[in-house]
C-alpha cells in the first residue's frame, strides 16, 4: 500500500554522544513492567499497529502514532536506520458492520479513511513506514502463516460442520501470558470486550484466537490452502511484521519495538507474540512491548463504539496549526491516559507562537538545550520534561535559536 511522503529530517550536530546528550533510548516494557534501554543494531525494527480504516484519524490515534513517530526520530538522531513497518486492518468485522451502517461498500470506505489518514499523518509531520501494508494485500502470506501453524500442531479446526474455522492453541505457545503478565480474569475480560469469542463451541480454550474464518455468505473471502476465507486479527500483525522485519525466516531475531495503544496489550499483542514465537521458534517476538495511552474525551476513553471522537481532519478544516496540535499531544505523557481538551490546544498554540519567535532570534550556542532535550526523550519519552525544557529556552535570552530549532524539527517533529 502507498504510505505517505516523508517530512525532511535536520541531522543534528554535535551527534549524541558523551557531550551532546544521550543516544541511547529506555523505554517501558509492558512484558517486564519496566524501563530498560533498547538496543536495536545498525537497523533499528520497529512496528505499530496500523489502523482499522474507520473514524479516522481521531486524537487518540494521533497520540499514539506520535509517540512511536519519537522513537523513530530518536533513533535515527543516534544514527540507526529505521525498519518501520504498519500494517493496515482493512478486513474486519468492525469494518464491515460499519459500512454495512452506513450502506457503503467496505473496500470504498476503507479506502477514503486510509486517503484521510495519510493527509493526516503528512500534516502532523509523522515520519512514514517504509512498509504499509493492507491486510487484503497480504492475505496469501497470512494464511501460509497460518497453514504452518497448522502444520506444527499450534492451530486446529473447531468440530463445525459448515464453517470449520481455523483456531490457536495458546497452550502450544508455552508462555502465554508474558507479554501482558494479566491475571486470567482480566485476559478473560478483555478477551471478551476487544473481538474474541470465549463462547464458540468446540474451542479447546476459551482464549484461544481466531486463526481463519470460513467464508460467510454475503462476506468477501480469500482463496487459501485453508479454503476460502479471511485472516484472524492477530496473525495479520503476526505475518506482516514477521516477515518484514526479520523474526519469520533464516536467523530469525526478535523486532526492537512492538508498539500500539494500551487497548491492544492483551489479547491482540499477546496473541501476536505467541503467533510469532511459534512459527520462528523464538522466545520473544519483540525487545519491547511499548504501548500508549489512551486519550479520552468528558471522562470517557476516545472510541469508535463511544462516538466521542475529535477528528484531527476536522480540526485542520477550522485552521488549528497542526504542530499545535502535534505539541497539545505531546504535553503528555505518552504512556499517561489523558483527556483532550479545547484548552490544551490553546496552551500550544500559545507554546508554538513563542517557540516561534525564539527560533528566530540570532545566537551561537544552542547546543545544551539540544542535549538536554535527548536527555529528557531518552527518559521514556520524557516530553513533559521536554517541552520545559523548551519554554524555559524560549522565556531566556541568552541562546540562539536556529540550533534548537533544527532539534525541535528532528527530535520533536515540530517545524518553528
Ligand atoms: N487495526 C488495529 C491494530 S492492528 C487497531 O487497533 N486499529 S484502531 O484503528 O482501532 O487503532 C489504531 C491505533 O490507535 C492502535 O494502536 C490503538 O491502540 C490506538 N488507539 C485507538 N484508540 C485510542 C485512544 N483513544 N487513545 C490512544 N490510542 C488509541
Ligand atoms: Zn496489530
Amino acid at each position: 500500500m502507498r504510505s505517505w511522503l516523508s517530512p525532511s529530517v535536520p541531522t543534528l550536530t554535535p551527534r549524541p554522544d558523551g557531550s551532546g546528550g544521550s543516544a541511547i533510548l529506555s523505554l517501558y516494557d509492558s512484558s517486564t513492567g519496566t524501563v530498560r534501554p533498547t538496543g536495536p543494531g545498525p537497523v533499528a525494527t520497529i512496528y505499530v499497529c496500523g489502523i482499522t480504516p474507520y473514524d479516522s484519524t481521531h486524537l487518540g490515534h494521533a497520540a499514539t502514532y506520535l509517540a512511536f513517530d519519537l522513537v523513530q526520530r530518536f533513533w535515527l538522531d543516534a544514527g540507526h536506520q529505521v525498519h518501520y513497518v504498519q500494517n493496515i486492518t482493512d478486513i474486519d468485522d468492525p469494518l464491515l458492520e460499519r459500512a454495512e451502517r452506513d450502506g457503503i461498500e467496505w473496500a470504498d470506505l476503507a479506502a477514503e479513511q486510509i486517503e484521510l489518514f495519510r493527509q493526516d499523518m503528512t500534516a502532523l509531520r509523522v515520519l512514514p513506514p517504509a512498509d504499509y501494508i493492507g491486510a487484503v494485500e497480504a492475505m496469501d502470506e497470512v494464511s501460509a502463516a497460518v497453514h504452518r501453524l497448522v502444520e506444527l500442531g499450534a492451530a486446529y479446526r473447531v468440530d463445525d460442520a459448515e464453517f470449520p474455522d481455523v483456531y490457536f492453541d495458546v497452550e502450544t505457545s508455552g508462555r502465554f501470558g508474558y507479554e501482558s503478565r494479566y491475571d486470567r480474569a482480566t485476559m478473560d475480560k478483555f478477551f471478551a470486550e476487544r473481538g474474541g469469542d470465549p463462547d464458540r463451541p468446540g474451542k479447546k480454550h476459551e482464549l484461544d484466537p481466531l486463526l481463519w474464518r470460513m467464508a460467510r455468505p454475503g462476506e468477501p473471502s480469500w482463496p487459501s490452502a485453508l479454503g476460502r476465507g479471511r485472516a484472524g486479527w492477530h496473525i495479520e500483525c503476526a505475518a506482516i511484521a514477521g516477515h518484514r522485519l526479520g523474526v519469520l525466516g533464516a536467523d530469525g531475531r526478535p523486532i526492537d519495538v512492538q508498539g500500539g495503544g494500551s487497548d491492544l496489550i492483551f489479547p491482540h499483542h499477546e496473541c501476536s507474540a505467541a503467533h510469532a514465537e511459534v512459527l520462528s521458534g523464538l522466545d520473544r517476538f519483540a525487545q519491547h512491548y511499548t504501548h500508549a495511552g489512551m486519550i479520552g474525551l468528558d471522562g470517557e476513553k476516545m472510541s469508535k463504539s463511544r462516538g466521542n471522537l475529535v477528528f484531527v481532519s476536522k480540526l485542520r478544516t477550522q485552521g488549528v496549526d497542526p504542530m499545535a496540535i502535534r505539541l497539545a499531544l505531546l504535553a503528555g505523557h505518552y504512556r499517561t491516559d489523558r483527556f483532550w481538551d479545547d484548552l490544551l490546544l490553546q496552551v500550544a498554540a500559545e507554546r508554538l507562537a513563542t517557540w516561534r519567535a525564539a527560533a528566530g532570534r540570532p545566537g551561537s550556542d544552542g547546543a545544551p538545550v539540544v542535549a538536554a532535550l535527548r536527555e529528557a526523550l531518552s527518559n521514556d519519552l520524557d516530553t513533559p520534561a521536554a517541552l520545559s525544557i523548551l519554554d524555559e529556552w524560549a522565556a531566556g535570552t541568552t541562546v540562539g535559536g536556529p540550533t534548537v530549532a533544527a532539534a525541535v524539527d528532528a527530535l520533536l517533529g515540530v517545524e518553528l
